[in-house]
């Protein structure tokens, strides 16, 4: 590189407060310093100062001022004086499926290192009996409702710089799960670096610097940037379908969901569930200062999570499982003015393997030694008009792989898919053998392609081979 284009790059730099990064310039190859110039090409400076300020040599206050209740949702089931009101909605969500107006979004761009897996977690084999992993559960329900409702469904598929290529590669290899890959649309999140205590970049070698995705949140920006917002409006999408790649129960497109969100008016609407128990780790969705909105687990108060309401039941229940319904129009105004739009940074605490920046020797820390930031979809629920947040059934919808093992892991989301598969099926009248404590006496899988809920299931009774005790049964 000529010399006055270094000088350059180290100006800035020192500009920036990181001058450290070019410290091993004179020693790298030419094939490192490009990838150390392309990791420097990828992050925004600008910004960074401020927020070194604020969220990595200070901590950003997670005090939550301000009046704090309970939000309102809308039941799961419609009960006596809502049945007509569900029904106008289903209808009318089947008909913005049918019409073309929606677009599934799944995000997949985390790294996936509480459950120790190495690929992409969409690449995870999850399913019971035939072990497909969680892309392809989600490719053979969209396939399902592509039928179902003679639509196209888009898939857009969120992953990072990390994990695209492998992401890519493993579609290509599976042929896009048959669906047309046109359809199959990826875009992939910006990063951040991960900083010291004292706010420098980290270093994971001598020529690169050590970058993390930068949260959920930055789909919307992606969105804009990589032109799948365009794609979608160019398709005549006016809703988006948003779920994450870690939960193999989600639907990926809910047509009473989907009609309440548009019944409603709103811009963003979301699922939640009843909570598993005061502490549980999900968002929580409260009205703050009379806005919707989640506090992770995290930063609510833990008086307000063992808090109970005059019938004696949970106050703060409304759990968030990261399904949403957003409004192409909605993303579309946040990211007009792509230089000024920021959803609020979140710091986490970790341990970062990295080198030296003087020395240049690894660092394999036992203590958190770094910061990282990430933003969140849920930070845009406030700019929204009209949020609304719908009750699922936990059952039917959430389970998911975020541990090697334990709660949320993929022994229990298996659990869970066979415990969904028994109910489908007495539902539709089959028998399903039990132990005597009550759980399946059988490994069921029902695929996707066969039935996407437990109505399909029944109508297509006649087909199904009765459940042989112990034994393990796919029906597809
Ligand atoms: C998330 C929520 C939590 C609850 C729970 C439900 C946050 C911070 N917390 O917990 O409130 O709703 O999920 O399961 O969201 N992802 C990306 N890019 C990123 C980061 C994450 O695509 O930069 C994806 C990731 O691939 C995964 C999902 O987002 O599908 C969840 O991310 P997480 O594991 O960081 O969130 P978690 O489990 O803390």
């Amino acid at each position: 590189m000529p010399s006055q284009q270094y000088e350059r790059i180290k100006a800035r730099l020192t500009g920036y407060g990181q001058p450290h990064l070019l410290h091993f310039w004179p020693e790298l190859s030419d094939t490192e310093r490009a990838s150390l110039l392309a990791d420097i090409e990828r992050v925004a400076f600008e910004p960074l100062p401020k927020l070194v300020e604020t969220h990595v040599r200070g901590h950003p206050s997670v005090h939550i001022g301000g009046r704090i209740e309970p939000v309102d949702t809308l039941p799961a089931r419609a009960d006596g004086k809502r049945a007509e009101q569900y029904e106008e909605a289903r209808r009318r969500g089947t008909e913005l499926i049918c019409q073309g107006r929606v677009a599934v979004l799944t995000v997949a761009g985390g790294q996936g290192t509480r459950l120790g897996y190495r690929g992409p977690k969409g690449c995870f084999e999850i399913s019971p009996v035939r072990h497909k992993p969680l892309f392809q559960l989600f490719a053979e329900a969209i396939l399902a409702a592509r039928r179902r409702y003679a639509a196209r469904l888009p898939w857009y598929v969120m992953t990072s710089p990390g994990n695209d290529v492998q992401t890519q590669k493993f579609f290509e290899a599976h042929r896009f799960f048959d669906l047309p890959r046109e359809d199959v649309i990826f875009f992939t999140q910006g990063v951040i670096p991960a900083f010291s205590h004292d706010g420098l970049i980290l270093l994971e070698s001598k020529h690169n610097l050590v970058l993390s995705p930068d949260g959920h949140g930055g789909t919307l920006l992606a969105l804009r940037r990589s032109g799948a917002l365009q794609d979608m409006k160019g398709r005549g999408t006016t809703v988006i379908s948003y779920f994450q790649v870690d939960n193999p129960l989600a639907k990926p497109v809910d047509p009473l969901f989907l009609g309440l969100h548009d019944r409603a008016r709103s811009e963003m609407s979301s699922k939640a569930v009843s909570k598993a128990d005061d502490l549980e780790r999900v968002g929580n969705f409260v009205r703050l200062d009379g806005k919707v909105q989640v506090i992770e687990y995290s930063d609510l108060p833990e008086e307000l999570s063992h808090r109970r309401n005059d019938k004696g039941l949970r106050a703060f229940d409304a759990g968030s499982i990261a399904i949403h319904a957003l409004d192409v129009a909605f993303v579309e105004r946040l990211t007009a003015d792509e230089s000024s739009f920021a959803l609020p940074w979140h710091r986490a605490d970790k341990k970062v393997t990295c080198v030296d920046p003087h020395t240049g020797k690894r660092i394999e820390p036992d203590e958190p030694n770094a910061v990282k930031l990430e933003t969140f979809i849920f930070d845009a629920i406030p700019l929204a008009r009209n949020p609304i947040v719908c009750q699922a059934l936990r059952r039917e919808e959430f389970s998911p792989v975020k541990n090697a093992t334990g709660v949320d892991s993929a022994e229990t989301a298996r659990r869970d898919m066979v415990l969904r598969a028994a109910r489908w099926l007495e539902q539709a009248g089959v028998d399903v053998p039990r132990l005597p404590d009550g759980r399946p006496n059988a490994v069921i899988e029902i695929s996707p392609l066969f039935a996407l809920d437990a109505e399909m299931l029944a109508e297509r009774k006649s087909e199904i081979l009765p459940i042989r005790p112990g034994e393990s049964t796919y029906i597809g």
